[in-house]
């Protein structure tokens, strides 16, 4: 059961209006850690060049935004222009854009339909905003990111090309003091984060990488003048969703392209167009019923789910509605729209896994290599659609190397190492994703109350309240942090940073210090997650989802599988209790 912890809190705090404390110095407790700052600065400048400031005055703020991708972007709208909030945010890339900054490798699209896949707070943004596609390129959905940061104005508070090194919570003045990696110190109150859930890149560690006397490229930090691939020999190490639509995307123009395949995936195609005239009519026809229908809904894709299980209806029909599926198009449509239980139940699984492998073996003509395309385990990991994946492995100059079975040795200056011998190469990729989820939050240094490291707390697998908040840690937001929805991430974003919005007015208004999860409520929620998780079919298959894809990385439930509409429900409930399971603490000492 979970209770409201309203330790401290006088009971007749007069009610102050939300707004901006101004900037002052703060006490000796932030110049402590600023000294500590700058001189753990100079260690590391040893080690990499840092531009370092040796200033290390301390700036005041209310809230520092963490990320200017779609989660941070629209949080620093909300805090800035909706709480009149002395807001400032940083993103470690040179521009907005978050993951669509990075990952510019070719091919790079959404494989979610963009009629979801984008804000809905603004509907004068939505109406003028043209998507040329179903499924965007990265260039099309980093110029709509652009848009929106001019649009409303949210470049003037946004430091680009600097990192937050580290976070720790003052228990004196209820601050969060934080350095960059220009040397800035500042003591927040708040401080959300919205560093994404793909963008911790993640390498594999292959014996010889080093000595590779080719270019060596990661598809999440592609080059933003691109790279000349005509007439190469070109290796792509990774089949999930980046590698996919790079493989399909290059083959044509590369002299010979070498696919190192571990495990083979499941994908369907996504068929790509645009978007029909009519289905962008009835959404705007009917704009505030739609995006309700999305928060309602359990992936927040935008398409109805089905709720028919695959048994209930005979083999014929099951194909009948595969087909179907599988002629729409799209990863997510297939697992979700066609039947409802093909995420839970073995037989539906098995059911909708067997009528891809058919298609696999219908469309790529060499038995062998259909065959090592082919996959046989459980169909539950993100789904995956393709522009042309599996055909793409009917061209003469492309070949698949199953590492599943003849692992990579090493890497020399030729090329990569299989017991087939050396593949030589001149250009490789690495395809090889995340340290998803959780990457982003362990790489700052976060210590909470009693200077508690997250990364050390987190060690054994995340722990969160609701994936917004950790007990232990006041005043820190996440959006899409761990044990967050399993659903389409911007309509989530958006539901995110509305609720830590209004958790922020609650406090400024109570002059309270600080809200955190109660211990006995963030045990709560991680055990729903688990129990929920475990009904379905997604932690029985390693993948990113559960941190299986990243050695050494513990293997946990880091999602809330409940879906979308569940989780809004949770989200209201939180507020109309005022604030069930979090501790709403002390008064306002900073400010
Ligand atoms: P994914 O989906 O994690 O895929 C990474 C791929 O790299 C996958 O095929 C891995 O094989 C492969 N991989 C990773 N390490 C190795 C090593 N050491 N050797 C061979 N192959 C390896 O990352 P993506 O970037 O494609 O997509 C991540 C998400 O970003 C995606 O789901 C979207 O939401 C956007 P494995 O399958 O694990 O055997």
């Amino acid at each position: 059961m979970m209770t409201l912890n309203l330790i401290d809190a006088v009971p007749s705090v007069a009610m102050r209006p939300v707004g901006r404390t101004c900037r002052h110095e703060v006490g000796e407790k932030v110049k402590a850690f600023a000294e500590v700052a700058a001189d753990e600065r100079e260690i590391t400048a040893m080690n990499e060049p840092v531009s370092a400031s040796d200033d290390a005055a301390t700036t005041a703020l209310d809230a520092v935004v963490i990320g200017a991708g779609f989660a941070g972007l629209y949080a620093l709208h909300k805090l800035r222009d909706d709480l009149d909030l002395d807001v400032e945010s940083f993103d470690d890339a040179g521009g907005v854009g978050g993951t669509w900054y990075w990952n510019r490798y070719p091919g790079a699209r959404s494989d979610t339909e963009v009629i979801a896949y984008c804000y809905s707070f603004d509907r004068e943004l939505y109406d003028e905003w043209q998507w040329s596609e179903r499924y965007p390129r990265q260039g099309e959905i980093l110029r709509y990111l652009n848009h929106v940061a001019d649009r409303f104005d949210l470049r003037r508070s946004i430091t680009f090309d600097t990192t937050i090194e580290r976070a720790w919570f003052n228990e004196e003045t209820n601050r969060w003091d934080i350095s960059t990696s220009s040397g800035r110190v500042i003591a927040a109150q708040f401080l959300v984060c919205g560093v994404g859930l793909l963008s911790s890149t993640n390498y594999p560690d292959i014996e010889g990488v080093e000595t590779f006397a080719g270019q060596t490229y990661h598809t999440a930090r592609w080059p933003h003048e691109g790279v000349g691939l005509e007439g190469k020999r070109v290796g792509v190490i990774g089949t999930g969703s980046s590698g996919v639509q790079c493989i399909a995307e290059i083959a044509p123009h590369v002299g010979h392209l070498t696919v190192f395949q571990r495990r083979p995936q499941y994908s369907v195609p996504a068929q790509h167009g645009p978007i029909p005239q009519k289905l962008l009519d009835e959404i705007r026809r009917n704009y505030h019923g739609y995006w309700d229908s999305v928060r309602g809904s359990i992936t927040a894709f935008g398409f109805p789910e089905s709720d028919v299980p695959a048994m209930s209806v005979s083999a014929e029909e099951r194909e009948r509605v595969f087909e179907e599926a599988w002629n729409i198009g799209g990863g997510f449509r297939y697992m979700f729209a066609t039947f409802s239980d093909i995420g839970v139940d073995p037989e539906a699984n098995e059911a909708a896994a067997s009528f891809i492998r058919q298609k696999i073996a219908e469309i790529v003509k060499d038995p062998v290599t259909a065959e090592k395309l082919t996959p046989y385990d459980l169909y539950a990991r993100r789904p995956l659609c393709d522009d042309g994946y599996f055909d793409t492995f009917n061209r003469d100059n492309v070949s698949l190397i199953d590492v599943g079975v003849q692992p990579i040795r090493k890497i020399t200056s030729e090329g990569v190492v299989t017991d087939e011998g050396v593949h030589e190469l001149d250009v490789l990729v690495f395809a090889t994703g995340f340290d998803a989820v959780t990457g982003n939050y362990v790489k700052i240094d976060i210590r909470g109350r009693g200077g508690e490291k997250l990364r050390e707390q987190w060690s054994d697998g995340p722990r969160t309240h609701l994936g917004l908040m950790i007990a232990g840690y006041p005043n820190l937001f996440m959006i899409f942090g761990p044990m967050g929805p399993f659903t389409n991430q911007p309509p989530a974003h958006e539901v995110q940073a509305d609720w830590i919005t209004e958790a922020i007015e609650h406090v400024l208004e109570h002059d309270l210090g600080t809200i955190e999860p109660t211990v006995e409520a963030q045990n709560a929620w991680v055990g729903e997650c688990n129990e929920i998780a475990h009904g379905t079919l997604f932690p029985k298959i390693d993948s990113w989802i559960n941190g299986a894809n990243v050695p050494g990385k513990p293997v946990s439930v880091m999602f809330y599988m409940a879906g979308m509409g569940a989780y809004c429900d949770r989200l209201r409930q939180t507020v109309e209790t005022g604030y069930e399971g979090f501790a709403l603490r002390g008064e306002n000492v900073g400010a």
